[in-house]
C-alpha cells in the first residue's frame, strides 16, 4: 500500500466542473479525486468560480477562462485574458503549496508547464489532449527533460502525436462503473456523445444514419449552436434527435439502450471515456481506427474498428452489431477501466514520481 499523500489538483480553466466545456477531463478529474479519497489520500481542487462536482472539496477561483487549446493552429501564440483564472488559480497553488506533497495539473495550458521549476512542490501534469501547438510542446517537453515521470497521458496513440511520448506515462482513465448500469437488451437507435465541435466528427456519424436508415440520438456540451444549425441543414433527411447534456447518471441510462455508439474523431482522441461509459452499459462501441478509441475497443469483441473518416465503413459496421456479446463488453470494462484499475495506475504513477526526487 502505498502511503497517504495530501495532493493539490488543478483543474482545467476552459470552463467550470460540471458545466460540460471541460470535456472529458471534468469526468478523468472527477473519478480520480474520489478514487484517490477512497485510498486515503487527502485531496484539494482548485477550479473556476461555479465548479461542483459530488462532494468534492473545491477553491473556486474567479477570473476570466481561457480559450480552447484546439481551435487555434500549431503557431498559435501563447494567450491569456486579462484576470486570467489559469493565472489566479496558479497564484493560488503557489501560496498553498506548502501543505501539499505534490499538485497534479489537469490544464492543458503553457503556464502550468512553465511555472513548474518555480515551485518548491513537484508537479505530475495529466496531458489531456495529443500534440496540438508547438507552444505547448515546448513547454511540455522542458518540464520532461527537467523531471522524468512527471507527464502522464491517457493512451499510447496520444503519447505518439509527441516527439517525446516514449517517456510519458500511459495511465489509460477509469470509471466509477457502479454508476453504469449494464443493459443487455437495445432499442433501435445508435448514440453519439460528446461535445459537439468539429474536431469529435458528428458529421460522419450522421451521414452513416442516413445511409443506414436508421436513428441516431446525440447527446453532449453544444458549446457552438451556429455549427448545429448548420450541421441539421446539411443533412435534412438525417433521422437525428439532439438530447442535451446530461448528468452521468441520466446519460448511461440514455446510451444503454442503444444499440451500439459511434465514435468518429477527427483528431487523434487523446481517449476516449465515453467509449468506456457505452462498455460499462454493455453497449458496443464502433469507432474509427484512431487515437485512444482504437486502444480500448476490441474489434469483433467489445465493437469494430473502422477504417478512420469511412462512411461506408460506419454503415458496415452498424450492420455487424449483432455478432458482439453485451456481456463481453461489460466485462472488458470491469478488467481495466473500473476505479480500482485505473487508481493504481494513477497511484503507481505518483509515487514513482515522488521516489524518482527524494
Ligand atoms: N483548452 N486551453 C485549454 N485548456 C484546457 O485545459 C483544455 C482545453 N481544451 C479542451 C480541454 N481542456 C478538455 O476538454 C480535454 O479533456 C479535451
Amino acid at each position: 500500500m502505498n502511503s497517504p499523500l495530501r495532493i493539490l489538483f488543478l483543474s482545467t480553466s476552459v470552463g467550470s466542473l460540471g458545466s460540460g466545456l471541460g470535456g472529458g477531463v471534468e469526468l478523468t478529474l472527477l473519478n480520480i479525486a474520489q478514487e484517490m479519497q477512497h485510498r486515503g489520500h487527502q485531496i484539494n481542487i482548485v477550479a473556476p468560480v461555479g465548479s461542483a462536482l459530488a462532494d468534492l472539496p473545491i477553491t473556486q477561483i474567479p477570473g476570466n477562462l481561457q480559450e480552447t487549446a484546439q481551435t487555434q493552429g500549431r503557431n498559435a501564440p501563447i494567450t491569456l485574458p486579462a484576470d486570467a483564472v489559469l493565472a489566479n488559480m496558479w497564484d493560488y497553488a503557489r501560496q498553498t503549496q506548502d501543505k501539499y506533497d505534490l499538485l497534479l495539473n489537469f490544464a492543458y495550458d503553457w503556464l502550468p508547464f512553465y511555472l513548474t521549476p518555480f515551485f518548491d512542490r513537484p508537479i505530475a501534469h495529466l496531458v489531456s489532449m495529443g500534440s496540438l501547438t508547438k507552444a505547448m510542446d515546448q513547454a511540455i517537453a522542458k518540464v520532461i527533460d527537467s523531471n522524468p515521470g512527471t507527464i502522464g497521458v491517457h493512451s499510447h496513440a496520444q503519447a505518439e502525436t509527441f516527439k517525446f511520448g516514449d517517456r510519458c506515462v500511459v495511465l489509460g482513465n477509469g470509471l466509477d462503473l457502479s454508476l453504469y448500469q449494464f443493459q443487455p437488451d437495445s432499442e433501435n437507435y445508435m448514440a453519439w456523445v460528446g461535445r459537439i465541435a468539429p474536431e469529435k466528427g458528428i458529421e460522419d456519424a450522421i451521414a452513416a444514419v442516413q445511409a443506414a436508415r436508421t436513428t441516431l440520438k446525440i447527446w453532449g456540451a453544444m458549446p457552438d449552436t451556429a455549427y448545429w444549425q448548420t450541421i441539421c441543414q446539411t443533412y435534412p433527411e438525417a433521422n437525428i434527435s439532439y438530447e442535451g447534456f446530461l448528468s452521468t447518471a441520466e446519460l448511461q441510462q440514455a446510451i444503454g439502450h442503444s444499440r451500439g455508439l459511434l465514435m468518429t474523431p477527427k483528431w487523434i482522441e487523446a481517449f476516449g471515456n465515453v467509449a468506456i461509459e457505452a462498455l460499462a452499459c454493455g453497449v458496443p462501441v464502433i469507432a474509427y481506427r484512431r487515437g485512444g478509441p482504437a486502444e480500448i475497443v476490441e474489434d469483433g469483441k467489445t465493437g469494430w474498428l473502422v477504417e478512420p473518416d469511412s462512411v461506408a465503413g460506419l454503415v458496415e459496421a452498424m450492420g455487424e452489431l449483432d455478432k458482439i456479446d453485451r456481456h463481453a463488453c461489460r466485462q472488458s470494462a470491469e478488467t481495466t477501466y473500473s476505479m480500482g484499475a485505473m487508481g493504481d495506475r494513477v497511484d503507481a504513477w505518483l509515487h514513482n514520481m515522488l521516489h524518482a526526487i527524494y
